[in-house]
């Protein structure tokens, strides 16, 4: 742990140099991490020179489906059974990517919410995704990924009327544990109350100097 503090700092200071924004998605499995960033790729993935690295147990499924929503190279981190990512795969995977090119790094990573919470990758924040089918308890009973995260991404809101859940309580025990987190409702399926995550996005990279 402490070997991967160490390399987190080293890419952290990397893409400072080189002027990127690194988000970490968090979430438990299916929350729809890959979904929204399919969308954020098709809207803003040239105008924000996006890169992606993305992280499973097993299979590129994630990386194959984000590849046809970029003609960037996807970087894909087959863990091999680990629960998370961490700091030394992210170099790797740096090696590949063309950062001046890159204003925004979104390092997508293996779906469990409890593993992910206790490893440092270098980004700039975590953004928790959480979606309406998991349950509004879930900030409660998994409150170390909802404390690390500085962002939430409330997912699936077009699935509410199909469901008993409760948007204001679900927000209220996130900011039990984590007052500072700031959310997004989104239906990353029909594209509802995506713009705010897009123009939250537009605000997270160094502006472009004119040369
Ligand atoms: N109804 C609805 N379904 C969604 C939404 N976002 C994603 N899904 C569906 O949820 C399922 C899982 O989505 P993914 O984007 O693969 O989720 P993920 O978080 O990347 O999953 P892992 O990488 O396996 O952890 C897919 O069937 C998506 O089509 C949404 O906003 N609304
Ligand atoms: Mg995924």
């Amino acid at each position: 742990m402490a070997r991967n503090d160490e390399l987190a700092r080293d890419v952290r200071q990397r893409l400072e140099v080189a002027g990127v924004t690194a988000l970490n998605l968090v979430s438990s499995p299916g929350s729809g991490k890959t979904t929204l960033l399919e969308r954020t790729l098709d809207v803003l993935g040239g105008e924000l020179g996006i890169a992606v690295v993305t992280g499973d147990v097993q299979t590129q499924n994630d990386a194959d489906r984000l590849a046809r929503h970029t003609t960037r190279l996807v970087q894909a981190v087959v863990t091999g059974g680990a629960c998370h990512l961490d700091a030394s795969q992210i170099t790797e995977a740096l090696g590949e990517i063309d950062l001046d090119h890159t204003r925004l790094l979104f390092i997508e990573n293996v779906g469990n919410l409890v593993c992910p919470a206790s490893w440092d990758l270098g980004e700039r924040a975590k953004v928790v995704v959480f979606s309406v089918t998991e349950g509004e308890d879930k900030p409660l009973k998994y409150p170390k990924m909802f404390r690390m995260a500085r962002y939430a991404v409330l997912n699936k809101i077009d699935l509410l009327p199909h469901l008993r859940f409760d948007v204001d309580e679900a927000i209220a025990n996130a900011r039990q544990v984590n007052p500072d987190l700031r959310f997004f409702l989104t239906s990353a399926a029909s594209g509802d109350g995506l713009e705010p995550w897009f123009d939250f996005l537009r605000q997270q990279v160094r502006p472009l100097v004119a040369t």
